[in-house]
């Protein structure tokens, strides 16, 4: 558990981690509810975006009419750019009040997209990510993981509901959404404490009590019961 001197300093900096349909943004709105409930002041972020530069970044890396030939080096610098400036223009300013930040993604996610999936050298991908969020580190990873069926069923039944809109990061084949799953593992086995891996193939509710869980053990004295 973090002490509360360290919560009062410094805030708390939670991230989600995952492939796509992994549920993070549901559990990401459901964790920040709970906090807000409990009195925490609570900032939700995402990336890439969560500023008003992101956002245009965002759009490029995903959605822009021009986006095709884009190279797997200027995915990395544009995700990390997006990066540089949200830990500057929100995440430090909240840390540095005591708030808690929640953060639908974060560098893990360049390590498993751009080096495992996109295959650039890892040594190059930590220098860049170093470079985006200096010190600025999560206390606690939560790696939600599912099955490739779970994650396609899911982002079926959601693409039946809305309307089509081309992502030129969900147009990659298989194989790379298999490697990105694989240096999920990676990271996870790598840093165990900072990371922490949930079964996410459960109901919403499973998957809430098991992050809570989590979260629990990190928070400050404090009575909630999930
Ligand atoms: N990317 C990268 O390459 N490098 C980087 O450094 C960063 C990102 C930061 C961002 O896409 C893309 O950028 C992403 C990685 C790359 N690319 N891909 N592919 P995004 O932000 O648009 O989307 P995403 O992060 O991949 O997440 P997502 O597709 O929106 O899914 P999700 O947030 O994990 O899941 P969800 O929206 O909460 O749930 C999906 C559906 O399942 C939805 O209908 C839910 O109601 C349902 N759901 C959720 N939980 C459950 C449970 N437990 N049971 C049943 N159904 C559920």
């Amino acid at each position: 558990m973090l002490d509360v001197f360290h919560f009062i300093m410094k805030g708390l900096f939670i991230t989600f981690e995952g492939t796509e349909g992994s549920g993070k943004s549901t559990q990401v709105s459901l964790l920040a509810g709970r906090l807000y409930g409990l009195g925490y002041t609570t900032r939700v972020l995402r990336e890439p975006g969560g500023t008003p530069i992101g956002e245009e970044i965002r759009h490029t890396l995903k959605h822009s009419q021009a986006n095709d030939a884009m190279t797997a080096e200027a995915e990395l610098l544009l995700m990390n750019a997006s990066r540089a400036q949200l830990v500057r223009e929100f995440i430090r300013p909240a840390l540095a009040k005591g708030e808690i930040v929640v953060c639908d993604r974060f560098y893990d996610s360049t390590t498993a997209y751009q080096g495992y999936g996109r295959e650039l050298e890892l040594p190059m991908v930590k220098t860049v990510i170093d470079l985006a969020v200096g010190d600025t580190r999560p206390d606690l990873t939560l790696l939600l993981a599912v099955t490739p069926s779970v994650s396609e069923e899911r982002l079926r039944s959601r693409q039946s509901t809305l309307p089509f809109i081309r992502d030129r990061i969900e147009e990659a084949d298989r194989e790379f959404f298999e490697r990105v799953a694989h240096g999920y593992e990676k990271i996870a086995e790598a840093e165990p404490q900072r990371v922490r891996k949930i079964d996410a193939t459960g109901d919403v509710e499973t998957v809430r009590q098991a992050i809570w869980r989590e979260v629990e053990t990190i928070l400050p004295t404090m009575n909630a019961k999930a």
